[in-house]
């Protein structure tokens, strides 16, 4: 028979063997015995309350009927225990996510990790290694497991709109997470859970003014070409660059949110023939802003004070370099996004309403309020 469909009985099918022994065993035992066995079956079992129902079997009288007496209870006791877990059926999450690409992608896949968990959530979890080929195959194998919502943090915005049609034939909802997509039927997702990059962008050319009395010669590290958080984050930064005549990007490239390629890019930003004239770094993200500043040291640069560096995220490594005085600001973007995520799963999956659109909140940090702060950063 099988246990996830046939109700209370089955519970009692899967465990014949302890049943049987555990009702043996009292039936030979002495009463102090049976109470003991008794106490450490209802404990194995996980039944409620165990010194209750050990006490009312400890006065009936007779060994053999208090064996009896002890496994009609249990019998019951599990019927009534697996009955009420088959009406709690889990929630089977399929989550798709972008990689590991930096601090900030580590600490929201530990965050929706804990958080599915806590929930008694049953998480599918996988990690597309920032390939858009990986995650539309990740969502088609959880189109197939039928799970009951798949929730997703696309590498890129183009290119998921087949995917997501056959998601929606198949009748399961969809909620993205952190970043966006672009497709023509909106009605491809369910809700979309993030931060405003666009705001972020904006924040980030607002302190490069105010560190540099709105003259400023930039260097960009980009994020991962075609993800919404670099295309917004460009655009937020260059609408605000409109303002101040005297602040011009000179040199812009993609660092794919890593360490290592944040790095690379800002050694050969080093060996162009204009150089010398950079006197702002902004970084997409902290990660390359951290590898860039490491191509500076090496270069015999020093990161914070020769060049200015204003990056976005907010993770430990980030205020780190702030205290050291080698980064500048770091504008917030929160990955802790899974409490609210499972929030608007739980409710996606009980056909209730949910916005279209929510927006986390975050902060701006600057160099002064990095030692103080850095002890209250869960990320
Ligand atoms: O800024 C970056 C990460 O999508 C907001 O992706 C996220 C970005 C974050 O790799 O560090």
């Amino acid at each position: 028979m099988d246990s996830e469909t046939s109700g209370g009985t089955a519970e009692i099918i899967r465990f014949p063997k302890e049943i049987l022994d555990f009702s043996w065993k009292v039936a030979i035992s002495t009463p102090e015995e049976s109470y003991r066995l008794g106490f450490s079956v209802c404990e194995r079992f996980n039944l409620s309350n165990p010194q209750n129902m050990m006490k009312r079997l400890y006065v009936k009288p007779g060994r053999l009927s208090l064996g009896t007496v002890a496994v009609v209870c249990l019998v019951g006791l599990m019927a009534g225990r697996s009955t009420a877990e088959d009406a709690k059926k889990k929630l089977v999450v399929g989550f798709s996510q972008v990689g590991a690409e930096s601090q900030w992608r580590t600490a929201n896949t530990e965050s929706i990790k804990s958080e599915a968990a806590k929930r008694g959530i049953d998480l599918r979890f996988s990690d597309a290694q920032q390939k858009e080929e990986n995650q539309i195959k990740a969502i088609r194998s959880f189109i197939a497991q039928g799970v009951d919502v798949i929730a997703f943090s696309p590498v890129v915005e183009t290119g998921f709109e087949p995917v997501l049609q056959e998601a929606k034939k198949a009748g399961i909802p969809v909620v993205l997470s952190d970043r966006a997509v672009k497709v023509s039927d909106p009605s491809l997702y369910v809700s979309f859970i993030g931060s405003d990059f666009i705001e972020e962008g904006r924040r980030a050319a607002n302190e490069v003014a105010k560190l540099t009395g709105g003259k400023a010669k930039i260097a960009e590290l980009v994020g991962t070409v075609g993800s919404a958080p670099a295309i917004d984050r460009k655009k937020g930064f260059e609408e605000v660059l409109t303002k101040y005549p005297d602040m011009k990007i000179i040199m812009s490239q993609s660092g794919d949110f890593t360490r290592a390629k944040g790095k690379e890019v800002m050694e050969a930003f080093l060996k162009a023939p204009n150089a010398k004239d950079i006197n702002v770094l902004f970084a997409h993200n902290d990660d390359m802003a951290l590898g860039a500043i490491q191509a500076m040291e090496e270069a015999g640069i020093k990161p914070g004070t020769d060049i200015k560096i204003v990056s976005i995220d907010g993770v430990h490594g980030a205020f780190e370099a702030m205290k050291d005085g080698k980064l500048n600001v770091t504008v917030e973007c929160n990955p802790l996004l899974g409490p609210q995520l499972f929030d608007l799963i739980e409710k996606v999956a009980n056909k209730q309403e949910v916005p279209k659109r929510v927006v986390t909140q975050e902060g701006v940090y600057e160099q002064a309020q990095a030692a103080a702060e850095l002890p209250n950063r869960k990320y």
